[in-house]
């Protein structure tokens, strides 16, 4: 074994981007030092963090003295430059099936599940505090982009157009993914791979957005498939693992999830 050292990762709650880079890194069996950036409290726009970060997202990771950004490529990164399991197919059609798919959940599938999260979570968790702050706190976001979305779920003002369009994004993905389910085991194909872990960090809580939020584009009826897998991915140890990082904010029983009667 080569003798490397040991990454520090910074991320927020093991969901959607930060999930992604915290649990490739378990599935490598790789130790890393963890910082907890909490998003909620804008610690992403901080001076230390822009630092390592200048856009001012989550997830980063430092490792022997490189500032790593951008969650799929530091997935990367991490199942090329560690020992441990092989996360990415050999085969180069089933690497390019595993890529194609998280393309897809990086820039269509997520960013329409995070405009949600975003209008019903995000924003009513921060829109009580003092205007002033909270404009202060848009002030100093790096990224456009960013300071859009901020502006937007604070204020509430995702048009119901936009969020219409999110809604059937997240109906047509789920659906696509329940297609290439029937026909696989994992998503790349016959192994589990980086596109399992960019997938399940979006995919599971989807189940339980059908009727909080009703969105139902994952379920046992609608797509039974994915709930299977959704149960294979639970059962993998590294999940658990992961999950005992989160300091709330995922009220999701991984118990309950492998003991869902699927039929
Ligand atoms: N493409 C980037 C996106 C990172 C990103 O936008 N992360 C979100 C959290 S999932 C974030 O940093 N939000 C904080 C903010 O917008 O201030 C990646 O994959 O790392």
């Amino acid at each position: 074994m080569k003798m490397t050292e040991k990454p520090t990762l910074y991320h927020w709650e093991p969901n959607a981007n930060s999930g992604k880079p915290m649990l490739a890194l378990e599935e490598k069996c790789v130790t890393y030092d963890s910082v907890y950036i909490d998003m909620l409290s804008f610690d992403q726009h901080k001076p230390e963090y822009l630092a390592i970060n200048p856009m001012g997202t989550i997830p980063a990771m430092v490792h022997e003295g490189r500032l790593m950004n951008e969650s799929t490529a530091i997935m990367e990164y991490v199942d090329a430059r560690f020992d441990g399991p092989k996360l990415r197919p050999r085969d180069p059609a089933k690497r390019w099936k595993m890529r194609w798919w998280m393309k897809y959940c990086d820039q269509y599938y997520g960013p329409s599940c995070s405009m949600i999260g975003w209008e019903m979570f995000v924003g009513p968790s921060v829109r009580q505090r003092d205007p002033d702050e909270l404009k202060a706190r848009i002030d100093a976001i790096p990224l456009a982009e960013r300071r859009i979305a901020w502006t937007k779920a604070i204020y509430g003002k995702f048009s119901a157009e936009e969020l219409a369009e999110s809604r059937r994004r997240v109906m047509q993905g789920s659906a696509l993914l329940e297609k290439n389910l029937e026909k696989n085991e994992w998503v790349a194909g016959d192994e589990f791979s980086l596109a399992d872990i960019n997938a399940f960090n979006l995919v599971y809580i989807l189940p339980h957005m059908a009727e909080t939020m009703n969105l139902p584009s994952v379920g046992v009826e609608r797509t039974p498939m994915t709930m299977r897998w959704l149960k294979r991915v639970y059962r993998r140890p590294t999940i658990r693992s992961t999950w005992a990082r989160s300091r709330g904010g995922l009220h999701i029983d991984i118990d309950d999830e492998i003991n869902r009667d699927l039929g």
